[in-house]
């Protein structure tokens, strides 16, 4: 009778323990994924095969060209200010990629049809500061080539 008695209470404990760290792991996840209300600057991000298009809240858009030769991008980069936060609203127009910043601990899918949506804050470093941007999701022959780079102004 003693034995049932404490295999019901370690499996309340262990409801109890389960059941907290559900709480407790949801409102963290919210606020994990809350967008700042006043981000500095909105950039559309549009991932195309095998480029990046940055759309600025000025309607100008700028399409990356990379050259692996000499490991360069003219055309488009993502330019920022030091110590500010901006949004990326990020979507695919044509394949599934994925934007990875790894520099800045940024991930997030480009997906034909959908946006999402995330938020950073560019570190104060030193202006001419770079950060790499990579595809992530094999998305075709060229996908090794669809490469950016964050530009800290
Ligand atoms: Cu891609």
């Amino acid at each position: 009778m003693v034995s049932r008695k404490l295999e019901v209470a370690w499996t309340l404990a262990v409801v109890a323990i389960l059941a907290g760290i559900t709480v407790w792991s949801t409102f963290v996840l919210y606020k994990v994924d809350a967008l700042p209300s006043d981000p500095a600057e909105y950039v559309v991000v549009r991932a195309q095969q095998w480029s990046w298009t940055f759309c600025y809240s000025n309607q100008t858009c700028y399409t990356s060209n990379f050259d692996a030769t000499t490991n360069t991008v003219s055309g488009g980069e993502l330019w920022v200010l030091p110590g500010t936060v901006v949004q990326l609203n990020v979507t695919s127009l044509d394949v599934d990629h994925s934007l990875y910043i790894p520099g800045l601990g940024v991930q997030t899918n480009a997906l034909p049809g959908r946006t999402n949506r995330v938020a950073f804050q560019i570190p104060n470093v030193t202006p001419g500061t770079t950060y790499e941007i990579f595809c992530t999701e094999f998305c075709g022959q060229g996908h090794a080539t669809m490469r950016s780079f964050v530009d800290v102004l």
